[in-house]
């Protein structure tokens, strides 16, 4: 990209800067704005990539005193007390206030692409190995993470501590109540029903907690003959089809701030509750996070009494709809495989497998943000296509 200016004006008495391009498009910047952005020395830290300029010390209602084209390339602009600030081409036209290219900026910035998928879901598989060495591989592993939802990583070896490597591969693993990573098999007074032997249905970790993890890893290490399948469903596309169907039902679950709880001792004893909406929307109605885990649903539930049988029947009709055949996939997870899922998207769940006096069965799992995830896509991405 090479954007070259044609003409800059100051309009509407000096409270916006329109630049024609040499395309004939133009772009309008408030002057506010320009001013708070001012990319000096003083008014901004190149070292931090962060504005040294106070709040205090900006005039929300400054004008331009004088505005010139330094060249092709860069603006000049002169502010009432003398300062002055530059701005490149380039920085200008990324940043132009229009509809189209604000929704460029944040489709760069977010990876909002989403892809809905059902029983038909072509798992997507990539050598463990690969990611870990190749910044290509890793960049598409994280791509598709984000779009799909799930990804799964083959050939890992199958002892512990695997997890941890994947950690630094894209940063640090997020820490939590159950430890850096936690083992998932059938142990003695186990402290969550993941610990047992028992069915889970489906749900998404930890939404017990104000921010829950967003990405989970989980890593075979051993895999018992009969039962252990797993389970996985893409929670927004059965939201939105609930949404379709059924508007009451999901009305009450987008609306109603379910209590969790969760009380014991792992890494060190904890005593969690946090209340969660299970279909979690933002202001465009767009559901953004599932916050579902029937285990740590608390017995306190603080809703009045004639709201919580019709609350019931909307959560049936919303577990019927995630188990419905068309929407669930299966798999049965083989040692080495690492499956890798946006848990603020995708519900997880397994199959019962027999109980034994020895451990037939044996995951390792952990989480990541999503903000330490996109960080990382956003610097491979930089890397593999030589950007910015
Ligand atoms: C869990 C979980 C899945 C499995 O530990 O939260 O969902 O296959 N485990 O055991
Ligand atoms: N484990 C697997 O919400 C939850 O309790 C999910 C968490 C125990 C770390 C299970
Ligand atoms: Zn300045
Ligand atoms: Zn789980």
């Amino acid at each position: 990209m090479s954007a070259g200016i044609q003409k800059v004006e100051a309009l509407d008495d000096g409270h916006f800067v329109c630049v024609e391009w040499e395309d004939g498009s133009e772009s309008s910047y408030p002057c506010v704005w320009l001013r708070d952005n001012c990319q000096c020395p003083l008014c901004f830290l190149p070292s931090a990539g962060a504005r040294r300029l106070l709040l205090e010390d900006l005039d929300v209602n400054i004008v331009v005193k004088q505005v010139a084209l330094a060249d092709r390339k860069k603006i000049s602009i002169t502010w009432p007390d003398e300062h002055t600030s530059q701005y490149e081409a380039e920085w200008l036209k990324k940043r132009c206030f229009s509809e189209e290219a604000r929704a460029v900026m944040r489709a760069d910035l977010f990876l909002p692409e989403c892809q809905y998928w059902g029983s038909d879901l072509q798992l997507p598989k990539i050598p463990f190995e690969e990611i870990m060495y190749n910044d290509e591989s890793a960049y598409k592993w994280l791509c598709t993470l984000k779009k799909v939802g799930i990804v799964l990583l083959t050939g890992a070896a199958t002892r512990q501590g695997e997890l941890i490597r994947l950690g630094h591969r894209i940063g640090f693993l997020r820490l939590t109540f159950y430890g850096p990573t936690w083992q998932v098999q059938d142990k003695a007074d186990a402290n969550n029903v993941a610990y047992t032997t028992g069915r889970l249905c489906f749900h998404t970790d930890y939404p017990v907690l104000q921010h829950p993890p967003g990405v989970q890893f989980l890593h075979c290490i051993k895999q018992t003959a009969a039962g252990g399948e797993s389970e996985v469903v893409d929670g927004f596309h059965v939201s939105n089809k609930l949404k379709k169907q059924n508007p009451e039902a999901y009305q009450i679950l987008s609306s109603t701030a379910v209590d969790y709880a969760d009380v014991g001792v792992d890494y060190c004893d904890f005593a969690v509750h946090g209340k969660q909406r299970i279909i979690d929307m933002d202001s465009r109605g767009q559901t953004i996070r599932i916050n579902y885990n029937n285990a740590t649903r608390d017995t306190v539930f603080d809703i009045p009494a004639e709201k919580v049988r019709p609350f019931y029947a909307a959560l049936k009709e919303f577990n019927d709809l995630l188990n419905s055949a068309e929407y669930k996939f299966t798999y049965k997870l083989k040692p080495g495989d690492i499956l890798t899922f946006d848990n603020w998207r995708v519900l997880h769940g397994r199959q019962s497998y027999p109980s034994c006096s020895e451990v037939t069965r044996h995951l390792e799992g952990a989480y990541a943000d999503w903000d330490v995830v996109l960080s990382r896509l956003r610097l491979l991405r930089k890397r593999v296509l030589n950007r910015d």
